[in-house]
């Protein structure tokens, strides 16, 4: 079944956590007040006016830094019971470290973690969402390896102040976006394009800060609270482009070398990187003349140092590929493209009218990807920390609405048919944001904001009054149809 799963009486769980995410730089504005420095996003969109699409920046986005209070009120009209939002290193630590620390930064946030508890909100804190300090950049940023302590020291700053009313930590946001795009390629800050390189460093270095930023929490901090700690990752289903062997490997391959990049080192039974891609790495490095592998290696301490540092698996999807071998070169030389040597494409078929080009509504490859994990990891626990779709804007945004009943559903099937276990479900985004490269074309909010008003008004979308409805009733509405796909025609 394409959708996911046949109609069906499936509730969610008693427990089972409904939330909303956004990030920082995404709807914060404030971008140089009370003592922010700038992060590479500012830095990139400040000094590279064609990056953004409609020319755009976050330099006030949804202004939240002054209508915090608003979106903690949007949360409670939804009934989430937790709200994910990320904090700015360059607020609170304007010159990237600790010599420094601003209290109008600790403020901003011990506020707004206030004004959601008032509302029985629990606040998960994503502590790294993309926006390094540009001071810490300069130094080299993730591929430099001290970036594991000057993180940890940032993270500690956090736990101080917040543990006490902070319960769910994540350490990193989508770090394959980071290094892959931003250090590898040019989509993500800092566009560093050093490719076959940078994204190997950037990922080592980031998996130890990770770490060293769990055992911190989990020696000091994991019982003021009750904590959890764990990282948000980012993954596309993976579908073999036909039914061979040689296509079924490639969809096993892109995840073990995607996602088993990041995750393998923390949620498998052995840790360290994937066999395939350090197999992958160490011999293409060879032909192309290198001394040593481009790929750098956990010494055995270090792969136990890594091992089990989370207490739950949190994914971020959005659509599915399908992949086939390459026949021949693939990707830049070197690159993590070349060195994989796979090719990803989607099916024209599939329905979608995003804005977003990549973001085809294949709801079975939610389903399948969360029953990968659940077979690959050991049963973890997992969060579903982002999901959603992205359109043109409008109030009446039935596209949206549909592709949250569809992937809802398929998640009901994941738990209820594949015995995933599935503790919690954030929708992307609570409301409109700064899209990154899209800049504002692109819209994901469940709430409008309407970005030329002064005070950035916020109004609930069809999509906020369907999440609310499901919430309420621990089920989808007796109206879905899991075979309906109009929504997507335009
Ligand atoms: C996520 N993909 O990025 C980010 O965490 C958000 O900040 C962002 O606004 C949102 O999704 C929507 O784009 C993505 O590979 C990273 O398909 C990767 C993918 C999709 C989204």
């Amino acid at each position: 079944n394409f959708s996911g799963g046949l109609k069906s009486n499936y509730t969610f769980p008693k427990d089972f956590l409904f939330g909303v995410s956004t990030a920082a730089y995404q709807i914060e504005g404030a971008w140089n007040e009370d003592g922010k420095s700038e992060s590479i996003w500012d830095h990139l969109v400040h000094t590279n006016a064609s990056f953004v699409k409609d020319g755009s920046n976050g330099d006030v986005a949804a202004d939240s830094y002054h209508h915090y209070k608003r979106d903690a009120e949007m949360v409670q009209e939804l009934g989430v019971n937790i709200y994910r939002f990320s904090i700015s290193w360059p607020r609170i630590l304007p010159t990237g470290l600790t010599n420094q620390i601003n209290e109008l930064g600790l403020k901003y946030y011990s506020n707004l973690i206030d004004e959601l508890i008032k509302r029985n909100v629990t606040p998960m804190v994503t502590i790294y969402h993309w926006d390094l300090p540009q001071k810490l950049q300069n130094i080299g940023g993730w591929s430099n390896a001290h970036i594991v302590d000057y993180y940890t020291d940032y993270a500690k700053v956090l736990f101080d102040n917040f543990s006490n009313r902070v319960k769910y930590w994540v350490t990193f946001n989508e770090p394959m976006q980071t290094c892959l795009e931003g250090y590898g390629g040019t989509y993500r800050a800092p566009v560093l394009n050093r490719h076959g390189i940078a994204e190997y460093l950037c990922t080592h270095n980031l998996l130890k800060a990770h770490a060293s930023v769990y055992h911190l929490f989990n020696e000091n901090y994991r019982h003021v609270n009750k904590g959890k700690i764990g990282m948000s990752l980012d993954s596309n289903w993976a579908e073999p482009k036909t039914d061979t062997p040689q296509d079924r490997e490639a969809a096993e391959l892109y995840l073990n070398t995607h996602l088993g990049w990041y995750a393998n080192p923390v949620y498998s039974k052995e840790g360290n990187y994937p066999k395939d891609l350090i197999k992958l790495v160490d011999e293409k490095s060879l032909q192309q003349n290198y001394t040593r592998s481009r790929l750098p290696k956990f010494t055995p301490e270090e792969v136990n140092y890594l091992k089990g540092t989370a207490d739950f698996f949190g994914l971020n999807h959005y659509t599915t590929y399908l992949l086939s071998m390459a026949d021949g070169e693939v990707g830049a030389i070197p690159s993590h493209e070349n060195d994989v040597g796979i090719v990803r494409v989607q099916d024209p078929k599939w329905p979608s009218d995003s804005s977003s080009t990549w973001l085809k509504v294949v709801p079975f490859g939610f389903r399948r990807l969360l029953k990968w994990i659940t077979k690959t990891y050991n049963n973890v626990p997992i969060i579903v920390t982002e999901n959603g779709y992205a359109d043109f804007s409008g109030l009446d945004d039935k596209a949206r609405v549909s592709y949250y009943s569809h992937y809802l559903n398929a998640l009901l099937h994941a738990i209820h048919e594949d015995n995933s276990t599935v503790e919690g479900y954030f929708a992307w985004s609570l409301m409109d944001n700064f899209e990154w490269d899209d800049g504002y074309v692109s819209r994901f909010g469940l709430y409008l904001v309407d970005f030329k008003s002064p005070n950035k008004t916020r109004t609930a979308k069809s999509s906020a009054k369907l999440y609310a409805e499901v919430i309420r009733s621990r089920a989808l509405p007796a109206a879905y149809d899991p075979e309906d796909f109009t929504a997507f025609s335009g």
